[in-house]
């Protein structure tokens, strides 16, 4: 392959089984519907994600490819796959597998020393630019001990940049945070050997800057993220949804959330249009993974999403819990220099 990235969704009963030269060149693969990721070999990096997947039957899996040859390794908790411009990891911890006595509860703990185990890594290797996180953990709004658990992740999330000597504004990753049914905290990432560009939205109040009643401690992310160096960037959008400055708006009104997610994402990437040099793709050209927290909004849902970004773009629906209660939905997408793969 020639791209420097790629991403198909590929049915997961298709990839099980695949001889083993297909996974010469996949980076990862994220299995999101499913409750092991026992199908990919033990060579790549591989998360399992408790989130059903809405629109067709089975498993989904996300499979990242890039040119080879790669080389994988394992450093702690982290198992990850490289090439000479990127690094693609994986982090699967229990809650309660925390080494760290101090942490004021099982997730905090857990969160933090996945945090740590990344930064150390990419300093180790030298892949400082952190471009995308994905993190998934059951009972995101539930309260335990210490506040809602998504408060708890936060905390321990910026503790663990301030502590790897990370700023915790401005030039963060992009990124999502989403209520898995069951499992442990689960975390996919990508890095570069460049430091990427970070993108806000004029629309919303950026995240790390989100007042005290979200929690004590602000989320430690990005609208949007951009690669640097040489030739065309690749683009994430974080996980968007009907959030304008920091308030959640449209309660209960699962259309009139996904119609205000995509104003979102069209501000962002009006953004990305003005601040990055080169073309920044249009909606139609995106891969996207859509996120409801109820199966009864798909239809509704899935024809918004479909009146945005056409026919063809790669779409997966998914059942997850969004991180405020009053929020059904979140939307995230990617694309640029990504070769989108199944077109
Ligand atoms: C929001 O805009 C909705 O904590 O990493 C979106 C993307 C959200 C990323 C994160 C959370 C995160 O605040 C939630």
């Amino acid at each position: 392959m020639t791209a420097l990235l790629s991403l198909e969704f590929v049915p997961a009963r298709e990839v099980v089984g695949r001889p083993s030269a297909w996974w010469d060149s996949v980076l990862g693969g994220v299995m999101y519907g499913a409750r092991d990721a026992a199908g990919l070999p033990d060579k790549v990096p591989r998360l399992a994600v408790d989130a059903p997947r809405l629109d067709a039957d089975g498993a989904v899996c996300e499979v990242w490819r890039a040119a080879a040859p790669l080389r994988e390794g394992v450093a702690g908790p982290i198992r990850y796959r490289c090439n000479d411009r990127l690094l693609f990891g994986c982090i699967e911890l229990d809650e309660g597998a925390s080494v760290d006595g101090r942490a004021e509860s099982a997730l905090q703990g857990a969160t933090e020393a996945a945090y740590r185990a990344l930064f150390a890594l990419l300093d180790e290797c030298g892949y400082p630019g952190l471009l995308r996180v994905w993190n998934y953990f059951p009972g995101i709004t539930a309260n335990s001990g210490g506040g809602e658990r998504y408060w708890q992740f936060n905390t321990a999330r910026q503790d663990a940049f301030l502590a790897c000597g990370r700023g915790v504004g401005g030039n963060v990753p992009a990124a999502c945070a989403l209520g898995a049914a069951s499992g442990p905290l689960s975390i996919a990432f990508l890095a570069l050997r460049e430091l990427p560009l970070a993108i806000e939205n004029p629309r919303q109040t950026a995240a790390y800057h989100y007042p005290a009643q979200y929690g004590p401690r602000s989320p430690t992310f990005a609208r949007a993220s951009v690669s640097g160096g040489a030739g065309a960037p690749l683009l994430f959008v974080s996980g968007t949804a009907s959030i304008v400055g920091h308030r959640s708006l449209h309660a209960g009104d699962a259309l009139a959330q996904t119609e205000e997610s995509f104003r979102n994402i069209e501000a962002v990437l009006g953004e990305a249009r003005r601040v990055v040099p080169g073309r920044t793709p249009s909606l139609d050209a995106l891969a996207y993974k859509v996120y409801l927290r109820a199966p009864a909004d798909l239809a509704v849902v899935e024809a918004c999403v479909r009146r945005h970004v056409g026919a063809l773009a790669p779409v997966v629906f998914l059942r997850a819990d969004v991180c405020r209660a009053d929020l059904l939905v979140e939307i995230e997408a990617c694309g640029g220099a990504i070769e989108l793969g199944g077109r």
